[in-house]
């Protein structure tokens, strides 16, 4: 047991006997795309993992407790309340308990809970970074500092380039997270399959990511790891027109003085008005892309 924390029946039966299971944030529900397209994708997200042999476990906080395993009506909830729901990283978590509200969790959030609920490993559509302007504004996802403390592995399709993708990648350098390309050596930023940054490694297979996850927790080698899955190149975007997109939704930010956590839901919603919800289609394609192939590990995984 434990405290403030509560797995669904499904999620507890499966841990219990060692069926993969797969952690889903719910940030990306709330803040990260419109109602009622966030509650249809996160619905298929779940479908999807559970078409490839594992069972999905969607994260939140709801009335002040922890859940990994979420109904129906409960992620049509945080999709419908939307940014009206509070955005909970690492620093919120007790503060919404013990208030006993209702939180979205970003990558940071969702991989503790994850973790303290034995799950390793977790899908969603963009990890947090380093943000342009970095070194200026001291900007810098708390999303980057649990993957260099807890132990679950997050495929994600790179980052957006909203971010400083070359900053972020030196932090995770730095933070001895392996970011792992899957069938690419180049890391993704998230629309577009290129960015013109190397990945660590480029891993072909979903038994060998497994393996090298296995592998690093066996050594005792605390946090995560990034697992960097391409948009499926049907649906990706054109780099040119989302960096343009990117540099319209910065400026407006900045004209608005939008900071700290409320700029990169900030951020998503501008690109998504700009490209007229081109970067909504392929948001939506990419998550399913990545819930896919974090089912694929999770089936290979040997995580005690
Ligand atoms: N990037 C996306 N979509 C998202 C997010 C990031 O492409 O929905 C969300 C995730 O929940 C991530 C969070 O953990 O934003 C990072 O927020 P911040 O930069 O405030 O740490
Ligand atoms: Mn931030």
């Amino acid at each position: 047991m434990i405290p403030y924390l509560d797995l669904s029946p499904e999620v507890s039966s499966a841990l219990r006997s060692k069926q993969p299971v797969v952690a889903l944030e719910s940030t990306i529900i709330s803040h990260g795309m419109p109602y009622p397209r966030n509650v249809e994708t996160a619905l298929q997200v779940e479908a999807i993992v559970r078409k490839n042999g594992a069972i999905p476990a969607t994260i939140a906080v709801i009335n002040g407790r922890m859940k990994a395993g979420l109904s129906k009506q409960e992620i049509t909830n945080l999709g419908k309340l939307g940014t009206a729901v509070l955005k909970v990283s690492r620093r919120d978590l007790p503060v919404v308990i013990a208030q006993g509200q209702n939180g979205a969790t970003t990558v940071a959030a969702t991989m503790i809970i994850a973790d303290l609920a034995g799950i390793s490993i977790f899908a969603t559509g963009g990890i947090g970074g380093v943000h342009r302007g970095a070194s200026e504004s001291m900007d810098v996802s708390a999303d980057l500092q649990e993957l260099a403390r807890t132990n679950v592995a997050v495929v994600c399709a790179g980052a957006k380039s909203i971010l400083d993708l070359g900053l972020t990648l030196e932090y995770l350098e730095t933070q001895g997270v392996p970011v792992l390309g899957y069938q690419t050596s180049e890391f993704p930023a998230f629309y577009t399959r290129n960015s013109g940054f190397k990945v660590d490694q480029s891993v072909d297979s979903a038994e060998e990511l497994a393996d090298i996850l296995t592998i690093k927790w066996q050594l005792g080698l605390k946090g995560g790891a990034v697992i960097a899955n391409p948009i499926p190149l049907e649906f990706q975007l054109e780099y040119a027109v989302m960096e343009q997109a990117i540099q319209q939704a910065l400026a407006k930010a900045e004209k608005k003085n939008i900071k700290g956590k409320e700029i990169t839901p900030f951020l998503l919603a501008s690109i998504e008005q700009i490209t007229r919800g081109k970067s909504l289609d392929a948001n939506v394609e990419l998550v399913l892309n990545n819930a896919k192939l974090a089912a694929q590990i999770a089936e290979y995984l040997r995580v005690s």
